[in-house]
């Protein structure tokens, strides 16, 4: 059996993190409000009441995290770009300042060795473009608005041409999945709206923006990836009903979101009752536009797999099962590093030659431990070996950026699900590395060392 030292030569090393969970600093420079600013001012909708606006305070602090990468080895770095830093309402004039803190950020990486790795949207949209004052210039409704998108290329132009100089490759979006039903669909992340299959609109109108985008950054002649969240599905049990609700759950979370890109097409979402026009909204031409600039490669984020069963109650067309007898993380999400190697292939077996080469941009888990984090180091080797497993089998993986370097605020559950190889005290903002973080360390060398000449 391989294992993670048997990953290929070059095979990168990353970690990630995004502008909401660490920077902190929501007023300062000229930032504008973000839709998680205002949903965060919500009573109830974040555990304790935690909020974004101070965070790791990363945004003063990049230094003291850009050295902690430098000490693990890095060869990349996967951050995201706040939108209303660099554009206050998402629409207009640009903010120097805001582009300014990138400029340092990417100074400070390259000067470190590290490969910058930019998301340009990981859920913190400018408020402006979901209700916009009176005088704003943007009509309204986040991603349910069409105009979102073509606001999302503007926004990309501005920033590639500010760091194109010294960045190659580019995300486009973080897991549009996960933004659509929580933020859109189920209402428990920003902007807050629990509109149920309404929401698809979000997913549509996410992907036209990568497409578009994508165009932006191709045109300057920069590679283009997005981040997808992938989970193997596993019907509950062989009846026919149980298959068909698996196989409704993953148009949603997997197909619907790569086979637009990949194959330029949506998926069957009969099961929802939603034609190939997503109730309305896909217009002739959007899907030439996703799929037009081919990517140069996948983003992975894997946490588990989902079992699915058929539907106990009307409404959508499956129910989700437990998965027993694994364990399980802080969060209580099923550990099963397996899945990795069965998603990999199976997309691999999926999309044939239309696939791009994978980077896995996200993978790793929330423990209670302070220091010594040995269920998060079990985690990481398990997922490590499946990963080098799948590329036995023939998978292109050609890099790893794990979740997270620091332990940072984990959406609605606030700073209670620690994700850090850093432990942060979110107190004093001392940082102190987790036992992870050596194990990493020590793992990038050990895998570098077998191709040192
Ligand atoms: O913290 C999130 C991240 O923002 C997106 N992917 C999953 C992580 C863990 O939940």
């Amino acid at each position: 059996m391989p294992n993670r030292l048997d990953l290929p030569a070059g095979f990168r090393w990353g970690v990630s993190t995004a502008a909401y969970q660490i920077e902190g600093a929501v007023e300062e420079d000229g930032r504008g409000p973000s839709v998680w600013d205002v949903f965060a001012a919500r009573p109830g909708v974040i555990r304790d009441g935690h909020t974004g606006a101070v965070a790791c305070d990363h945004y003063h602090r990049y230094p003291e995290d850009i050295a902690l990468m430098k000490g693990l080895g890095l060869d990349g770095y996967r951050f995201s770009i706040a939108w209303p830093r660099v554009q206050p309402t998402g629409a207009g004039p640009v903010n120097p300042a805001g582009l300014a803190f990138y400029d340092r950020l990417v100074d400070a990486l390259l000067a470190a060795g590290i490969t910058p790795l930019p998301t340009l949207f990981h859920w913190d949209l400018p408020q402006g473009l979901e209700a916009p004052s009176t005088s704003g210039s943007a009509a309204g409704g986040g991603w349910l608005n069409r105009d979102t998108a073509y606001r999302f290329a503007e926004y990309a132009a501005i920033v590639a041409d500010r760091l194109d100089d010294r960045i190659s490759t580019w995300i486009t979006l973080n897991e549009p999945f996960v933004h659509m039903v929580y933020g859109y669909a189920l209402g428990i992340h920003a902007p807050g709206r629990a509109l149920m299959l309404d929401a698809l609109p979000a997913a549509h109108h996410q992907l036209l923006g990568h497409g578009l985008a994508a165009a932006v950054l191709r045109e300057r002649g920069l590679e283009v990836m997005i981040a997808n969240n992938l989970t193997p599905v596993w019907p509950a049990s062989s009846s026919d009903a149980d298959l068909a609700a698996a196989d409704a759950y993953d148009a949603l979370h997997n197909r619907l979101f790569t086979d637009p890109l990949l194959l330029g097409r949506y998926p069957d979402l009969s099961a929802y009752g939603v034609g190939p026009d997503l109730g309305g909204c896909v217009h002739d031409g959007d899907l030439k536009l996703i799929s037009a600039t081919p990517l140069d490669g996948l983003g992975v984020n894997y946490y588990n797999p989902t079992r699915i069963a058929a539907p106990t109650d009307p409404g959508l067309p499956f129910a989700e099962a437990p998965i027993d007898g694994v364990p399980r993380t802080a969060f209580d999400w099923p550990v099963v590093p397996d899945g990795l190697r069965e998603l990999l292939v199976g997309l691999r077996d999926r999309y044939g030659a239309a696939l791009p080469p994978i980077t896995i941009t996200e993978n790793g888990c929330s423990t209670t431990a302070a220091v010594d984090d040995q269920p998060r180091i079990d985690y990481l080797a398990g997922h490590l070996d499946a990963l080098a497993e799948a590329v036995a089998q023939g998978v292109d993986v050609r890099g790893y950026y794990t979740w997270s370097l620091i332990d940072n605020l984990e959406w609605s559950e606030g700073f209670n699900q620690k994700f850090g190889l850093v432990c942060v005290d979110f107190e004093t903002q001392r940082r102190t590395p987790r036992a992870s973080y050596g194990w990493y360390r020590e793992l990038i060398a050990a895998h570098r060392g077998r191709f040192a000449k």
